[in-house]
């Protein structure tokens, strides 16, 4: 009976001790989703265009990061005057359908005088599969509506725990629809007006880290191991003890 009581003992050491190192082996990691060149280290790998007296460029004189960043800009107030940076489209992989929260990151820098009412307006958007159907989006205004003028350093933006199944005003992806794919877009008074001149970009990032097992969707298949290799030896050992105290 003693041999069995040391077996159980030492079944309950290794299996506490065996939890313990699985919840640091398996704590989640974060998975970086994209964009592809999210520095403008590559040059010209994200898509443009510009018209009128509104101008972009791959700036080599003034990175967060690395050589190069994101510029974009305009000086004169007129409809006409627009100019946009896109990233090509990149798969949200394990946050696909809101599966997983993910964090969306960049580096900003708005070094003229920041004119009333003046934005960039920065969008994270949701895809289908093919990329093509636009499902949603998260919106960031950034000048006059983030309090920023004249600035001298880049400053950070982190969105964290977004879901690809509601826009940033709540309204959610259309029935039916899953979100898979994604795409960051910076414009320069296109839809809020902006003659403020040069608006600097770097260090874009969207990841998600996946939820640990044990919150995840798969917690009841977490619950059955943790009761087979905790909870039963336990019990074992509790009813030897109980019936050798009779
Ligand atoms: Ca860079």
């Amino acid at each position: 009976m003693a041999k069995t009581l040391g077996c159980l003992k030492a079944i309950f050491i290794i299996a506490s001790i065996s939890i313990a190192a699985l919840s640091v082996l398996s704590a989640p990691k974060p998975i970086l989703l994209g964009p592809p060149d999210p520095g403008a280290e590559l040059g010209g790998q994200w898509y443009s265009g510009t018209n009128g007296a509104a101008y972009l460029l791959v700036d080599t004189t003034d990175a967060n990061h690395g050589n190069n960043d994101f510029t974009l800009g305009n000086k004169i107030a007129d409809k006409d005057n627009i100019a946009d940076w896109r990233s090509q489209v990149f798969s949200l992989g394990p946050a696909a359908g809101g599966a997983e929260p993910m964090t969306f990151s960049f580096a900003y820098k708005l070094p003229g005088k920041v004119n009333a009412g003046d934005n960039i307006a920065v969008f994270f958007r949701f895809f289908d599969e093919a990329g093509t159907n636009f499902l949603g989006q998260q919106f960031i205004p950034l000048g006059f509506s983030s309090g920023d003028s004249e600035m001298s350093d880049y400053k950070t933006v982190t969105l964290t725990n977004i879901r690809a199944l509601k826009n940033a005003t709540g309204i959610r992806i259309p029935k039916g629809a899953r979100a898979a794919t994604a795409d960051i877009w910076v414009t320069c008074n296109i839809f809020q007006p902006w003659a403020s001149g040069d608006a600097r970009f770097d260090d874009f990032s969207v990841t998600t880290l996946p939820a640990p097992p044990w919150i995840s969707r798969h917690w009841p298949a977490c619950l059955a191991v943790l009761a087979i290799i905790v909870i039963v030896p336990t019990l074992a050992l509790w009813a030897i003890r109980g019936r050798r105290t009779v």
